[in-house]
């Protein structure tokens, strides 16, 4: 039965869509009813090649009928070819085909012996397989065509998720059920989720999986473990998803038995080299170690007087006979030394240089933690001579979990064109990162994932919207969010650009309007205490760490609001190269999406809008409401065109969300009104709740350390 909360009677009684979704399938539905012209039903290829058996598969669900396959051309048929192919050098692809390395491709309509062919050709049976998956995003948009020619070649070479998944089985940070590793069951069960969770994923380009949280238990490594690893890697194998292990740094101590784990010394050297000699023995493509050291409590380097570099080095030498690689991550913030947002530049920055080639740094994208919006870390660009990855968070600890509408390719898109100028104008975040700038030996990037136990894998048909940017953007870094949402709304739901359209709005603005409704014109790090889901600006915790409490952010008192970065406060504008330092240092240049962050603003400033700082506040908080009522509304003109259980599931998640922003509208406001003592302008929605009340609000949401 279709639930009838605010919605018409002719869409309450329509039939069309009464069939359930539990939305397993994610963007691989491959539903009938998108497919307008189904062009290539013949394939010539080897049909045990998995992007031939993925293309079939797919036809088939999309026609009902399985594609026939001939090992003869025939006209209008699609041919899968490597390299060695004689078509393909018949075709004059050879070289291209080159230049695009073994993951890239060539999709390409040819005409041949008089016979009219489409070919997806690549180095490898890994580029057919993406290539593959290219096609049949075509066929679902409705973007396939007589006259493809597309080449295609990946922007980062490591393109992988972060799990933050502990060996018991519960998420950090994650809200959509429990771990998908069954580390219980493994080695002997190897769950067929596995297998579904690397197609899907090589379905939009991911190709490398950390499986483990970055706050690492020294028994991931354990031999017992390492035997339930190479069981995961043999399901991710034929997807070309590589496996990646987190390591705690004091695993020779704790896990070895050695009295320390001093990295300069041979016994902890010899410790890493067994190890990784032994990882390899059981799974020869494992892709290498990512590693938190020395922050926020954990083991590192630096507990024995060593740098970064030392920790990282020791590692890469032990992964470098093997061709793995070290992702070592830049999130260090040891209290005292300076303000939070300088501390990861002042402690990498010196080290440039100093790393072996095949170690990367990881850093994510601003220099505090995934706040609804940053400005970038001023990292990108300062580290020319060391590789540098970026490390997006998709799961949305700081973003309402997987209750709130966030799309975040929008936040992506951003962070990816923010021009750092460390080479001049034009260096952007995209170009610093993927090798066009500097020849990196090794480029990547990561995202921590979403992805649970729950049937529909993150918690939220939205949230998937957001796995599915992360591959998409990794693989391509000029992809805009309104490419992506136009492409996952086709594959999720339908190609009716009566659909289409307002979803597509509704996701191209929902990074905008979560930062209206919890923290615009750059504020940052006012959440609650812990589980980071609803608003305590107020929050005193005694005895914390100065910079895990929102006043540290926030900074309000009967001045203004807002953190002083300029040069007269804390000086971390000149982390960044000229002209964005003066620009960032300026009020009256900086961008007012940045304001708070980089100034402490009076309470009658005026804006560009020409309203104060404090009303100007007030009707973003309320602007942020309004948007999310206003797509509840869209929403609910949506129902002819979605199955029940994902309309009723959006409807309901639009529910809390609206609600939620409420809450933050209303906690903000009326707590920062203490130190403005200003009216909220009469024009906008008067406050719902006391101030006394919210302040009193304690979720039950423990997060799993
Ligand atoms: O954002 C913080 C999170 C921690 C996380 C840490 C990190 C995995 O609150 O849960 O720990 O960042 O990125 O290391």
């Amino acid at each position: 039965m279709k639930k009838c909360i605010g919605i018409g009677f002719i869409a309450c009684i329509s039939v069309l869509n009464s069939f359930a979704e539990d939305g397993h399938q994610l963007w691989l539905r491959f539903a009938a009813t998108k497919v307008a012209a189904m062009p290539l039903t013949k394939v010539t290829g080897d049909t045990s090649l998995l992007a031939v058996k993925e293309y079939r598969r797919a036809v088939s669900a999309m026609t009902g009928r399985l594609p026939e396959v001939s090992s003869q051309l025939e006209n209008k048929s699609l041919l899968f070819a490597t390299s060695g192919n004689k078509t393909i050098a018949r075709l004059g692809l050879s070289t291209s085909l080159k230049q695009s390395g073994p993951e890239g491709y060539i999709i390409k309509t040819v005409q041949l012996d008089g016979k009219q062919l489409t070919v997806i050709a690549s180095e490898s049976d890994k580029g057919l397989l993406y290539g593959a998956f290219h096609l049949l995003r075509l066929i679902q948009t409705g973007k396939a065509n007589d006259e493809l020619n597309i080449t295609e070649k990946p922007s980062y070479n490591v393109r992988v998720l972060n799990h933050w998944d502990n060996l018991d089985g519960t998420v950090e940070r994650g809200y959509a059920g429990r771990s998908i590793w069954k580390w219980d069951e493994l080695p002997g069960m190897v769950s067929p989720r596995y297998t579904e969770y690397a197609r899907a994923n090589a379905s939009i380009g991911i190709n490398g999986s950390v499986l483990n949280n970055v706050n690492a238990s020294p028994e991931m490594l354990s031999t017992a473990n390492l035997q339930k690893v190479k069981a995961i890697a043999g399901a991710l194998r034929p997807y070309n998803i590589k496996v990646y292990l987190s390591i705690n740094f004091s695993s020779p101590a704790k896990l070895g038995g050695l009295p320390d784990s001093d990295p300069l010394k041979p016994a902890v050297r010899k410790w890493w080299k067994d190890k990784a000699d032994e990882i390899y023995k059981l799974i020869p493509d494992f892709g290498g170690f990512l590693v938190k050291a020395n922050s926020e409590g954990l083991p590192g380097p630096q507990d024995y007087g060593r740098t970064h570099a030392d920790g990282a080095n020791m590692l890469a030498d032990a992964l470098k006979p093997h061709k793995g690689i070290v992702m070592w991550r830049a999130f260090v913030y040891s209290p005292g030394k300076d303000e939070r947002a300088k501390l990861a530049y002042k402690e990498f920055q010196p080290l440039d240089g100093k790393f072996r080639d095949n170690v990367i740094i990881q850093v994510k994208n601003g220099p505090i933690d995934f706040q609804p919006r940053e400005a970038f870390s001023p990292l990108f660009g300062a580290m020319k001579k060391t590789p540098l990855m970026p490390e997006w968070q998709i799961t949305q600890e700081y973003l309402g979990f997987s209750n709130h509408l966030v799309f975040l390719a929008s936040l992506w898109q951003e962070f990816l064109q923010s021009d750092t100028y460390c080479k001049g104008k034009g260096s952007t975040i995209a170009k610093v990162t993927d090798g066009t700038l500097f020849k990196q030996p090794v480029t990547a990037i990561a995202g921590v994932a979403n992805i649970g136990e729950d049937a529909n894998w993150c918690g939220y048909t939205f949230a998937q919207a957001n796995w599915y940017a992360f591959g998409r953007m990794a693989w391509n870094n000029n992809l805009t969010a309104s490419d992506i949402a136009d492409e996952w709304i086709k594959m999720t739901f339908t190609g009716d650009p009566a659909f289409v359209n307002p979803v597509k709005d509704i996701m191209t603005t929902s990074h905008e309007t979560v930062v209206s409704y919890m923290m615009p014109l750059g504020l940052h790090h006012i959440f609650a205490w812990e589980h980071h889901y609803g608003p305590e600006p107020w929050c005193e915790v005694p005895g914390a760490r100065e910079d895990w409490l929102p006043r540290y952010y926030h900074k309000a008192d009967s001045v203004g609001l807002g953190f002083d970065r300029t040069t007269q406060g804390s000086n971390a504008v000149s982390q960044y190269y000229s002209p964005l330092k003066e620009e960032y240092n300026n009020l009256s240049t900086c961008p007012e999406k940045y304001l708070l962050w980089f100034h402490h603003v009076p309470w009658d400033y005026k804006m560009k809008s020409g309203n104060t700082l404090w009303n100007e506040l007030c009707y973003k908080y309320d602007s942020g409401v309004k948007q999310v009522r206003h797509y509840q509304t869209l929403w609910d003109q949506m129902e002819q065109y979605v199955d029940n259980e994902r309309f009723s599931q959006i409807q309901f998640k639009l529910r809390i969300q609206s609600r939620d922003a409420v809450w933050w509208k209303d906690a903000c406001l009326l707590y920062f009104q203490q130190f403005s003592k200003r009216p909220i302008p009469y024009d906008i929605e008067r406050p719902v709740h006391d101030l006394d009340e919210l302040m009193k609000i304690k979720l039950n949401l423990k997060h799993h350390n």
